[in-house]
């Protein structure tokens, strides 16, 4: 077995025992360890970056944080302070990265091998976009697009769009979307993007731009290669291209947190089975539990608050589980009628795997 890498200096505060980690730069949350209430601890949230992140510096003076608002009537740059004077809305939504679940796509795709713990459901304070927008007298003409830049700042002697992490989502995702200066009650961390965060509820986790430094409304996708031919639906097979469908508004998922996540024995007799279920863009009307790898299914209760539809809701089934192998697997419905899907989408770079039969967690019963 290899040695578990450590944890790095910028993420040094996570807590080691819930987490695996891949590289310095993608540190996933164990199956077992996403707690049993709602939210999940931010010493536990998984960490994605496709760039080293910024200096720790910039959250010195994080009122003084800078970002440019552009396609609007009246464009202009505002501080993270003068934010929020505008306006303050909290919101719980899943971070969950596009590649959550890639370590089950048979072909290995290139790039990390996250199983279920490249997500989380977490609580963000900031201001509206909307609310931004009417500030600064409303959008300019009729852009397409919605567009976030980060501010890490890019190794010179590159093409800038060869690096930089520039995200457009289609604009409509405004009406819902945040920019952030807390998370979990706290301060935005570095790892998670502070001093000021893009939050696009529903979309998945590379749409939500950290160390957010300018936010467009534009015409036209973002010239950058993350937006090109990172992040599209490409065809086994075939190469990257910009007419792909890119990876923006999550599909239903759930998956089992337990029991027998954590590699501890699990006794025969009584049990709960336990998970978590999101909608993406609508809420979870009914979760489904199979102990038999679904064969048989018997509906779970939903438990714990409800944060609202771009938030995940936990699960729970009691059930009475003989010696032996099982297999448990969940399936969610959303409000729309939406049902998780059973099989993968397969595509190359091994993107939103939602299959409630990839994510089956086997338990030995004794
Ligand atoms: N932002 C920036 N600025 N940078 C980077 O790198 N990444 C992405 C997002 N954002 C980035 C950003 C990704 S990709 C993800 S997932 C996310 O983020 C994560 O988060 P956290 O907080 O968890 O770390 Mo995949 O789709």
């Amino acid at each position: 077995a290899t040695a578990a890498k450590p944890l790095p200096p910028y993420a040094a505060w996570k807590d080691a025992d819930s987490v695996i980690v891949h590289s310095a730069n993608t540190i996933e949350t164990r199956r077992g360890a996403f707690g049993d209430g709602v939210i999940t601890p931010s010493r536990q949230l998984y960490v994605r970056n496709n760039l080293p992140p910024p200096d720790p510096s910039i959250l010195d003076d994080r009122d003084a944080w800078k970002v440019q608002i552009q396609g609007v009537k009246q464009p202009r740059t505002l501080t993270v302070g003068e934010l929020k004077t505008l306006g303050v809305e909290t919101l719980a939504t899943v971070l969950q990265c596009s590649g959550n679940g890639r370590g089950f796509f048979p072909h290995k795709p290139s790039g990390t091998p996250w199983e279920v713990g490249a997500a989380g459901c977490v609580m963000w304070t900031g201001v509206p976009v909307r609310t931004l927008v009417e500030f600064l007298g409303g959008v300019e003409g009729a852009p397409a697009y919605m567009t976030g830049t980060g501010g890490e700042i890019l190794p010179e002697g590159m093409d800038p769009k060869s690096l930089m992490v520039e995200r457009s989502v289609p604009r409509e995702a405004m009406q819902d979307a945040l920019l952030a200066w807390e998370m979990n009650g706290e301060p935005l961390s570095l790892a998670h993007g502070g001093p000021l965060r893009l939050i696009v509820p529903g979309y998945t986790g590379v749409n939500n731009v950290k160390y957010l430094k300018q936010l467009a409304f534009t015409a036209e996708q973002s010239p950058a290669k993350i937006q090109q031919t990172g992040y599209r639906l490409t065809p086994m097979g075939a190469k990257p291209s910009p007419d792909q469908p890119s990876v923006w508004a999550m599909d239903p998922k759930s998956w089992i947190t337990g029991p027998g996540a954590q590699d501890q024995p699990v006794k025969a007799g009584r049990a709960v089975v336990r998970g978590v279920a999101f909608g993406g863009m609508h809420a979870v009307k009914r979760v489904d539990v199979s102990i038999d790898g679904g064969k048989t299914w018997k509906q779970a209760a939903l438990i714990g608050p409800d944060l609202g539809k771009y938030a995940w809701r936990q699960f729970a089934l009691p059930v009475e589980l003989t010696a032996g192998q099982h297999v448990l697997v969940s399936r969610v419905e959303d409000s729309e009628g939406n049902v998780q899907v059973e099989a993968r989408a397969d595509n190359a770079p091994g993107y939103v795997n939602s299959s409630w039969r990839d994510h089956a967690l086997t338990v030995d019963v004794s």
